[in-house]
């Protein structure tokens, strides 16, 4: 069945749902769409995607066309259409076992309301992009706010993964040696911090965790434009940056 991905590798969500469709072996054609230059706000992709942001889906099977929005959508009809049948209830079992997939909506709803909240991780980046003569300034009026939002939804985390009792290591969001949707969703959100060159010191389990996504192939692959914006900001930025914010 032909399916499109809309989508941008600079955009979180975008990349776990890209993630996801090479973790599970799910062809699609891949379109590149500009959101930073406003091509998520034109009428043509508003048919698509009536909330006008990447990524969306449009699968189109026996004459019928089915266009989705929102990652978390994506990736649970992507786990539940998959023709690895085992592989896909992995990352998210739907029907199969309600139970484990109630936990991963949980943190799926938790990461929402909470880790991408404001969608601070684009206004870190953005400020740590532009005005550079403004170092100090924006760091210590704009960045930090930001930076001490983030603290507690971190110390939650850390907190949940201290507390996970025969945990595998490294850990994943439900305690066992498969990650799921959820710490796709939420692990493309702080990576992206991790690449610009933030580190996690003081919250040891939340940085496993992340390295351990990290390491995954198609996490590396996909993370790779993200990377290269990392690497700009960190030789843009010299020394001013408290890169160890958040230890
Ligand atoms: N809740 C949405 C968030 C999508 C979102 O905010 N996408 C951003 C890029 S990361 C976007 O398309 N922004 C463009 C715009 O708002 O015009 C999801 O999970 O898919």
């Amino acid at each position: 069945m032909p399916t499109t991905l809309y989508a941008h590798r600079l955009s979180q969500p975008s990349r776990a749902v890209e993630i996801l469709t090479r973790e599970l072996g799910i062809e699609v054609n891949f379109q590149d769409i500009d959101f930073a230059g406003g091509e998520t706000r034109t009428e043509w992709f508003a048919a698509i995607n009536p909330f006008q942001t990447v990524p969306a889906l449009v699968v189109e099977s026996d004459g019928q066309r089915l266009p989705l929005a929102e990652s978390q959508a994506i990736m649970t009809y992507l786990c539940r259409t998959a023709s690895d049948r085992e592989l896909a209830q992995r990352w998210y079992p739907g029907e199969h076992d309600v139970s484990r997939s109630a936990r991963i909506d949980q943190w799926l709803a938790w990461h929402h309301g909470n880790v991408r909240r404001f969608d601070m991780f684009h206004h870190i980046m953005n400020l740590h992009m532009t005005l550079p003569m403004l170092k100090r300034e924006i760091q210590a009026t704009l960045l930090q706010p930001l930076q001490e939002g983030l603290r507690p939804e971190l110390a939650t985390l850390e907190g949940h993964f201290k507390r996970q009792q025969a945990s595998a290591y490294p850990p994943t969001l439900l305690g066992d040696k498969y990650p799921t949707i959820a710490d796709l969703a939420m692990g493309c959100e702080l990576y992206q911090l991790r690449a610009a060159g933030y580190r996690f010191d003081g919250y040891p389990r939340v940085a496993a965790w992340l390295a351990g996504l990290a390491e995954r192939e198609h996490f590396r692959a996909v993370s790779k434009e993200i990377d290269a914006q990392g690497r700009e900001i960190r030789e843009q930025s010299g020394e001013y940056l408290a890169l160890d914010t958040f230890g």
